[in-house]
């Protein structure tokens, strides 16, 4: 069976779990990282030298980088519309996971640091309001996107959606004003509406 290593409530984590519930694999999940610790053990840094989260293993394959995990397994496992068709499409979904790990991720997790992880008077206001506009901006692009799309493919959801949905779901439930972006909430709200995405990354935000 496919093996996930890594806590629940890591949201790169969830992107994987998401991915394996659309997709109807079994998998079995074991918790580490954060609290539970084991990551900066050698039987786990010998399968990933980063010491991160998530690690997968299927079979004989060990692969790290919870963007490439997913591209793997709808590879290895999906169809359309997760595995999207056409190499365009591939490349499209490419672009905006890829847009995701290198452009939203880091001001988000400066975000989620300073907001969820940091006590209130340690805080940096200069670093939240910063990345704050920067977010802003950002979700801003993909809401315009989104204005005749469904998702970020078209009609239908796809492993392009999963690194940006996991995000949207901490942008709208973290505490702070939003800017009016009615395209991104309304795909938020189609994603909140599927069960894997409600058992995988509507968790507490710890
Ligand atoms: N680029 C890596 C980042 C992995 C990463 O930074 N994971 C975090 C959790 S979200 C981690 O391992 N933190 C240390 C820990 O949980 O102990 C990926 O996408 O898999």
């Amino acid at each position: 069976m496919i093996k996930i290593l890594g806590r629940a409530n890591s949201v790169n984590v969830q992107k994987v779990m998401w991915c394996v519930a659309e997709l109807g694999l079994a998998v079995e999940r074991s918790d580490l990282g954060g609290a539970f610790g084991g990551n900066d053990q050698p039987d786990y840094l010998a399968q990933n030298p980063n010491g991160r989260i998530p690690t997968l293993v299927d079979g004989d394959h060990v692969q790290w980088e919870s963007n490439a995990i997913v591209r793997y397994l709808c590879d290895r496992y999906g169809s359309a519309p997760w595995q999207p068709d056409t190499p365009q499409r591939r490349g499209l979904a490419g672009q905006w996971m890829d847009w995701y790990a290198t452009t939203m991720h880091p001001p988000m997790t400066t975000l989620f640091w300073q907001l969820v992880r940091t006590p209130e008077d340690k805080r940096d206001a200069a670093a939240i309001s910063t990345a704050h506009a920067e977010c802003s901006r950002l979700w801003a692009i993909l809401d315009r996107h989104l204005g005749d799309r469904a998702f970020i493919l078209g009609d239908e959801p796809s492993m392009a959606d999963i690194p940006l949905g996991c995000s949207a779901y901490r942008w709208h439930c973290m505490d702070f004003e939003r800017p009016d972006l009615p395209s991104l909430k309304a795909w938020w709200q189609r994603l909140s509406d599927r069960t894997a995405y409600r058992e995988h990354v509507m968790l507490p935000i710890t």
